[in-house]
């Protein structure tokens, strides 16, 4: 699934909605935190470029990629915002911990979105090699962090079309 391509939730002729009137929430773990940190500068960052007020941004972070879940069930109590974005990084290592977070964090995720019928989008990168995160993270991949923003911002926008 690898690409070259910057952006993958870009594509060309299908236009990104106005975030202008969506609120948002980003959830974003401190494990490998400089990698954490530009993926959600990023996703930050694509928000406010797609129309999204800062004001409508609320950002909280968790310890690491496991906690994601329950932070971000937290921030969906809230009923404050439209969609929450999740951030983490998680590298591979000498044990199994890598799988067991990652499975971990990807089903507490999928459940979140079904629990709360609300998008919460999986930007968590599950690499290899720190060289791997840092190629995703604002590098020659890209910043998987933008395409999380922009996968928020499209959810929302469908629910919305089914709401009129
Ligand atoms: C313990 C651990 C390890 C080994 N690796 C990572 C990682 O690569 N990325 C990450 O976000 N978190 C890691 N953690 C921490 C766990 O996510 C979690 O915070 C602890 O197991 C405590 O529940």
């Amino acid at each position: 699934m690898a690409s070259e391509l910057k952006n993958l939730s870009v594509v060309e002729g299908i236009e990104i909605p106005s975030a202008e009137k969506m609120k948002f929430g980003i959830v974003w773990a401190e494990w490998n935190h400089t990698i954490t940190y530009a993926l959600m500068h990023g996703a930050y960052n694509t928000l406010l470029a797609n129309g999204a007020k800062a004001e409508n941004i609320i950002a909280k972070t968790v310890p690491g990629a496991f906690e994601l879940t329950l932070g971000a069930q937290y921030m969906a109590e809230l009923k404050e915002v439209d969609a929450i974005i999740c951030i983490g990084c998680v590298i591979q290592g000498d044990t199994k911990h890598f799988d067991f977070i990652c499975d971990a964090v990807a089903q507490g995720i999928t459940n979140l979105n079904i629990k709360y019928n609300l998008p919460f989008i999986f930007g968590v990168l599950t690499v290899n090699t720190q060289e791997q995160a840092e190629d995703r993270s604002g590098g020659k991949h890209g910043n998987k962090g933008d395409e999380a923003a922009v996968t928020a911002i499209k959810m929302i926008s469908l629910k919305n079309s089914f709401n009129k």
